[in-house]
């Protein structure tokens, strides 16, 4: 059979999607399988080549799964609230809202024209108020139980964009949007206290099952250590400084201090201070830095010494300078350290520029060169109580004599900080909280939800990070919910993360209006059992969405504590030349063209078999073509179809069969289609080929190529379409060959091969080996003297 990609897809595609082919049922008795892929931002320029490798994954393990008895849920929806469209809104003078409605649409048609197997009758758009509803409403319970509070602090703030960032969108001292350097703003901000979850999130990562890299990157982000928080006197005051510190046992070392430049000493010590001007001045300078600057880039250490002011080592009674110094952050620990120049190399770098002492505490390097860090095992010196102790009983024993004296106790903390939770832009959902001059804030009530995004004329954002919102009068002022008196409301709105924080809940139930989705149904069809997305949003998204999970089910609105069982990430594909595709560097793939003209079936299997699907891989033009030949290949096999029995491929075919199901469960696609080629290539060498057989065939790859299978299923004489089908089971005894093939020779020579069953005698062999057609000649007339086998590799035949 020959096929017309553009007519068989376009009839299929009509043939699913209008008889709902993909429709998840709640409450069915089949067993459910609830596969996630990360749902898209609709920008304008329409699906990427990276959307359909994202989405290819789960796609074949949904179809997959239908054929295997599963009631699958595959959904899709759009995250459509976001900065490029309200930027594009503002440059074309055209509202948000109609900008996403004719993106959400672009997309709606390319996930068809590619065969995707949503079920998009469930599609969710965050940015709809029957979506954003359930968005404030998780919002109101996080402020009800105090998760959701406003406190001021230095942000991360794109004068660009005008809005503040977290640290995750300003990596690298970055605005993640438009790339301007980002500077440090004071400001009263929404925060999420996702650092109350901190624990839970680390130990539900026990039960996800994931590759160990993005287990790790998220242990990382949470960033747990334990040690101890020890108290330092500072000198004729009655002030208190606590440290965190991991090494305690390196107490004895500990020869000055340093505080972050925001911590709140100075401004109590101010008049003892004598050098304050110079803080100062420092303080302004540290401000202008971004964390990742004070962190990551600082090689040249700087800072201050407090003249005025010292502190007292617990352990000696030693009296110690205090800095303030940049390296130092306000916002882990206690934002003040003991330094140890000898252990750490921060404070060597440090103590060596601003000339302190330093003590070796731990023997085994040499601290006259640098600072000696590998100190897990050494051996304590110069450390009076524990002066000959491990480093191990050194620990316990410090810590003892801390406790003891009440001057220190075990501590642990987190890399990870609260959420801050808002931008300062239009196109988001409205943060349902009043200001009351007398009650405070105050939440909208739950039934008055939601608080719908006002109308406006402006979508600018306000000078100084304001909202737009806080420049519509009708929308600021309003009543008191408690109390009647008028009172304000909030202007800044959630950022995007909040509505892909719960998304995948909403599919469980997208159109309920009483909650966020019913109990039941989310009891059905949670866990997410595979959840493919993103390698870069292992961290924030999965760990958000992981947050909001868990709190949902501390208030019993969820039934499972961790959302998803399992989770993959996809890697990039990049351009022709290896670089990251681009508009700017042109070397942008659009999927749209490649499916015109070679039809979307290629495309799937292509962006399939580039390389292996966690990996990042180029783009190559010609493997598009040579998917499309396969396909070719594929339909051409119908013309050689017979009813009678083929045994010449059936090893071939079985063990296909069994490695393309692994395959696909292991996320190794691009091996699983390798083998379909191959086995393809192996009837098409038949002069005929079992219907049957090839019905088979056209099961495994109906998961990548749908259309092209489904066509000539029907041809076949089938009159359900391929959902209903069943995956082929393959035949173990098949899996290994039944023949082999083994060499004869004569005296030593090869001369010709001939095929043996497994189970023949050796008396058959060799009468066989006597047959064969070059042996003949090469014995007749002559005597032999000797006849050797060699089981399943040779017969050699000795003559004169
Ligand atoms: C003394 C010491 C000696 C330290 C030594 C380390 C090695 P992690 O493991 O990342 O938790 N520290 C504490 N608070 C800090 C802050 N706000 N800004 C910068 N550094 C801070 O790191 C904890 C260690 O980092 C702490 O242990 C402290 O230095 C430093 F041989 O105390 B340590
Ligand atoms: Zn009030």
């Amino acid at each position: 059979m020959e096929y017309n990609h553009k007519s068989v897809e376009a009839k299929w595609q009509k043939h699913w999607y209008e008889k709902k082919r993909f429709r998840a049922i709640d409450f069915d008795s089949k067993p459910k399988c609830y596969n996630l892929v990360e749902f898209p931002y609709p920008s304008g320029v329409g699906m990427h080549v990276g959307h359909i490798r994202a989405y290819a994954s789960l796609e074949i393990v949904s179809r997959k799964r239908r054929m295997e008895g599963y009631n699958v849920l595959f959904p899709i929806g759009f995250d459509a609230f976001g900065l490029p469209t309200e930027n594009y809104a503002i440059k074309t003078n055209t509202h948000p809202r109609e900008v996403t409605d004719t993106n959400i649409k672009t997309f709606l048609n390319q996930l068809q024209q590619t065969g995707f197997s949503f079920d998009f009758d469930r599609t969710v758009d965050t940015t709809d108020k029957d979506y954003y509803r359930w968005t404030q409403w998780i919002f109101v319970q996080l402020f009800k139980k105090g998760l959701a509070f406003r406190d001021k602090t230095y942000v991360n703030y794109c004068p660009s964009c005008k809005v503040v960032l977290s640290n995750e969108d300003s990596q690298g001292g970055k605005c993640d949007r438009c790339g301007t350097p980002v500077v440090q703003k004071e400001k009263d901000v929404w925060f999420l206290k996702i650092t109350e979850y901190a624990e839970k999130l680390l130990q539900g990562l026990n039960d996800l099952e994931t590759l160990p890299r993005i287990k790790i990157e998220q242990e990382n982000w949470i960033g747990k250590s334990t040690g101890a928080h020890v108290d330092f006197t500072v000198k004729d005051t009655d002030e208190v400084m606590q440290v965190y510190t991991t090494r305690p046992d390196t107490l004895f070392g500990a020869t000055f201090m340093v505080i972050a430049p925001e911590h709140d000493i100075l401004k109590r010590q101010e008049v003892r201070i004598k050098n304050m001007d110079e803080v100062k001045a420092y303080q302004v300078e540290a401000r202008k830095k971004t964390e990742f600057e004070r962190v990551e880039l600082a090689k040249d250490k700087t800072g201050v010494r407090l003249d005025g002011l010292t502190a007292i080592n617990p352990v000696n009674d030693q009296e110690i300078p205090i800095f303030v110094a940049d390296y130092v952050m306000i916002g882990y620990g206690t934002g003040a350290i003991m330094a140890v120049p000898a252990h750490d190399s921060r404070d060597y770098e440090f103590a060596t520029k601003f000339g302190c002492e330093i003590i070796e505490v731990i023997s085994g390097g040499d601290i006259t060169k640098e600072a000696y860090t590998d100190t897990n095992e050494g051996t304590l010196v110069n450390s009076g109580i524990i002066d000959g102790l491990s480093v191990k009983d050194a620990k316990v024993k410090i810590l003892e004599f801390l406790e003891e004296k009440e001057i220190g106790k075990k501590a642990t903390n987190y890399k990870m900080k609260d959420w801050a939770f808002n931008r300062q832009r239009y196109w988001g959902e409205p943060i349902p909280i009043i200001h009351c001059e007398d009650c405070g804030m105050v939440h909208i009530p739950e039934n008055e939800l939601p608080l719908i995004l006002p109308e406006v004329e402006n979508f600018e954002p306000g000078e100084d990070g304001q909202s737009p919102l806080a420049n519509i009068p009708e929308f600021v002022n309003t009543t008191c919910p408690k109390c009647g008196k008028p009172a304000k409301r909030e202007t800044d709105t959630m950022p995007q993360w909040a509505g892909s924080s719960w998304y995948f809940l909403r599919y469980a139930d997208p159109k309920n209006e009483e909650v966020l989705a019913d109990f039941d149904k989310l009891k059905y069809w949670l866990q997410v059992d595979w959840y493919n997305g993103g390698m870069e949003h292992v961290t924030r998204h999965v760990i958000y969405s992981r947050f909001w999970h868990h709190f949902l089910y501390d208030i019993g609105a969820v039934p499972t504590k961790e959302p998803y069982k399992k989770r993959t990430a996809q890697g990039l594909i990049l351009g022709e030349d290896g670089d990251k595709m681009s508009k700017s560097k042109g070397n942008v793939v659009n999927p749209i063209e490649i499916i015109e003209e070679f039809g979307a079936d290629t495309l799937r299997l292509y962006i399939l078999f580039i390389g292996d699907y966690e990996q990042a891989t180029p783009w190559n033009p010609n493997g598009v073509k040579g998917s499309r030949r396969f396909l070719d290949k594929l339909a051409r096999l119908e013309d050689k179809l017979s009813d009678k029995p083929n045994d010449n491929y059936q090893t071939e075919l079985h063990k296909t069969i069994k490695s393309v199901g692994e395959d696909i469960e292991n996320v190794k696609f691009n091996t699983a289609i390798a083998k379909l080629m191959s086995l393809v290539n192996v009837l098409g060498k038949e002069t005929y080929v079992n219907k049957e057989d090839y019905e088979k065939v056209l099961k495994i790859v109906y998961p990548f190529a749908p259309h092209i299978c489904e066509e000539i299923w029907e041809k076949l004489g089938h009159k359900e379409d391929m959902v209903f089908a069943s995956w082929p089971e393959y035949d173990e005894s098949k899996l290994v060959s039944s023949t082999i093939e083994i060499v004869v020779s004569i005296n030593g020579k090869v001369r010709d091969k001939i095929v043996i069953s497994v189970d023949m005698a050796k008396d058959e062999i060799l009468a066989l080996a006597k047959k064969a057609e070059k042996i003949i000649p090469q014995i007749e007339g002559k005597q032999i003297f000797k006849e050797i086998y060699v089981p399943n590799k040779l017969v050699n035949l000795v003559v004169k």
